[in-house]
């Protein structure tokens, strides 16, 4: 049965003016490897730690500004939200087909409350906590092509004319703002795209980011910016000591106007001096090290990489459940085709080595969880292999080959073979990692013993379901495989309102 929301009735859960207060017990385990009779043991004790949320839940006016704004997912997003909003409806060959948001994790996927009268009750994610309606969000960014929205939206060739057609009076008279272009980043290529860019020094570049953000806000009259980079993947840029290893390094590098700093740095830079959530899209390494630093002492909320859309969404839960059931994965081969201008920017070696790199780690948690099939350092043949097809297209074409040893040398080989547009599964995806950041900066935590409420690690790793390489802070365990990830999620919003995590057990069946 589906309820549209619920309250939560608690002595440890308290609904204020303008925030959620929760105590909640954590049940977790420390671990102790000690020597007992002569030999080494693994000690389990389980242990509980109370921890307090409070979340703010005045709902923000909010601003998204979109790196890359004229690119297939920019345009993509923007035209979706606003046929939402506007609750347009348009002819296909097949149908009349309603604006949705199928396909993003808070507005088309549901909860479970609980059980009533023998029936499982769920809810809408979104109903969790409150969050920003994605009909209200102003859009904005920049990008290194002029063209107009409505222009960029006909270039990309994703949604159906009718719709456009519809769609384009509103979207004529948004434009991008210059960009930052450094040609050795992206593939030679994209040249002739860039008639749109923010010409000075690396610092000044910066400034006019910075300017560009306050004055969208000023003019917007929204509350709150989340910044997202949805342009061109970069190649990897060198990280080296003295250049971008710390803060101050970074900082003076970008006085030097040193050639090695990304464009997408320089966004981030921009962003964690204003104290703005920057997201990264893309695989490139755009958080440095010295980045990394800055943002974590300026606590300005950073978060990436990589869209999790298609093949790697599916790969993180095939490897999770042969791994997970005993079934030992020895090869898996991952073709890509498309022929969108990501496609073609991916067709040059540099670029396609960070979507390479960044594919191709998806199942390190999995392979190191089961000590049984793998041993220490073993890992399954991985290859990945992306091609530019431009006759297809948006409509990426992904191909799997996944060969497992299964019980008595037997083996299994499983394939797949998704058709898709790319932009409609990036485009729900943008729109949680925003909705999702500006979320978990209204949230403050405590555990017990300490003094004072504070946000979350500035790294966000509460968006990892989102992204295939989730930063995370130094020293973090990586998380990838997606039912993991979902559960963080959708737990640690759990407890912001008092209740337990999700465990499945329905023992009051049992
Ligand atoms: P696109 O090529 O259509 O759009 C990128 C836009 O960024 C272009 O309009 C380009 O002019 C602009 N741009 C390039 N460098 C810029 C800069 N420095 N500043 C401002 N604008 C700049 O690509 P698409 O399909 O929209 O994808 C965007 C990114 O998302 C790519 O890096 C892609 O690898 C990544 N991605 C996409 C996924 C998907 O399913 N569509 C999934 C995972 C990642
Ligand atoms: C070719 O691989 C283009 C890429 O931008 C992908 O479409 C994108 O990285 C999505 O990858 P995945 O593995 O999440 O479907």
């Amino acid at each position: 049965m589906f309820v549209e929301s619920f309250k939560v009735e608690s002595p440890n859960v308290k609904y204020g003016d303008q925030e959620i207060h929760s105590i909640y017990n954590y049940e977790t385990t420390e671990l102790v490897h000690e020597s007992r009779n002569g030999s080494y043991a693994w000690i389990v004790k389980p242990k509980t730690v109370v921890y307090e949320f409070k979340t703010d839940t005045r709902v923000p006016k909010l601003g998204v500004m979109l790196v890359g704004w004229g690119g297939n997912n920019g345009s993509t997003l923007t035209a979706a939200v606003i046929a939402n909003r506007e609750g347009i409806s348009w002819a296909t060959k097949d149908n009349v087909q309603q604006a949705n948001y199928f396909g993003s994790l808070t507005q088309a996927s549901t909860i479970r409350v609980g059980s009533f009268n023998g029936e499982e009750i769920y809810a809408p994610f979104k109903s969790l906590l409150p969050m920003v309606n994605p009909d209200e969000i102003v859009f904005g960014g920049w990008d290194i092509s002029n063209l107009n929205l409505a222009d960029s939206m006909t270039r990309a060739k994703v949604l159906d004319i009718d719709l456009q057609k519809q769609l384009r009076p509103y979207m004529e008279s948004m434009a991008p703002l210059p960009g930052i272009y450094d040609p050795d980043f992206i593939a030679a290529n994209q040249d002739s795209r860039a008639n749109n860019v923010i010409k000075g020094t690396k610092s000044e570049q910066v400034q006019q980011i910075i300017k560009d953000i306050r004055e969208f806000k000023e003019q917007n009259k929204v509350d709150k910016v989340v910044v997202l980079w949805t342009a061109n993947t970069e190649r990897f840029s060198n990280v080296m000591v003295g250049l971008n290893d710390t803060t101050e390094n970074l900082l003076a590098s970008l006085e030097k106007n040193e050639a090695e700093i990304a464009p997408s740095t320089l966004y981030a830079i921009a962003c964690v001096m204003e104290n703005i959530p920057f997201i990264n899209g893309s695989p490139q390494n755009t958080f440095v090290p010295g980045l990394i630093d800055f943002a974590i002492r300026r606590n300005s909320l950073i978060g990436g990489d990589d869209f999790k859309s298609g093949q790697t969404k599916m790969k993180s839960v095939l490897v999770d459940f042969l791994v997970g059931a005993g079934i030992k994965p020895t090869s898996i081969v991952s073709y890509n085709h498309l022929g969108n201008n990501d496609g073609m920017n991916l067709s040059a070696p540099q670029t396609f080595r960070s979507k390479e790199i960044s594919k191709s780690n998806v199942v390190d948690d999995m392979v190191a969880s089961n000590g049984i099939l793998y041993q220490p350092g073993e890992h399954p043949d991985h290859v990945i292999v992306i091609k530019y097809v431009p006759y297809v297209g948006d409509s990426k074409r992904a191909m799997d080959e996944y060969t497992s040893e299964i019980f008595m040398g037997g083996k299994s080989t499983i394939v797949l073979h998704n058709t898709c547009e790319d932009s409609l599964l990036a485009a729900p995806i943008i729109l949680d990692l925003v909705l999702l950041a500006e979320l978990s900066t209204r949230i403050q935590l405590k555990a017990e013993g300490e003094g004072k409420f504070h946000s979350f690690h500035p790294v966000a790793t509460i968006l990892s379901y989102l992204t295939k390489a989730p930063l995370v802070p130094p020293g973090t365990p990586v998380v990838n495989a997606l039912s993991k990830q979902r559960a963080m999620l959708e737990n640690i919003l759990r407890a912001c309102i008092g209740l337990a995590p999700e465990n499945n057990m329905i023992l009051e069946y049992k």
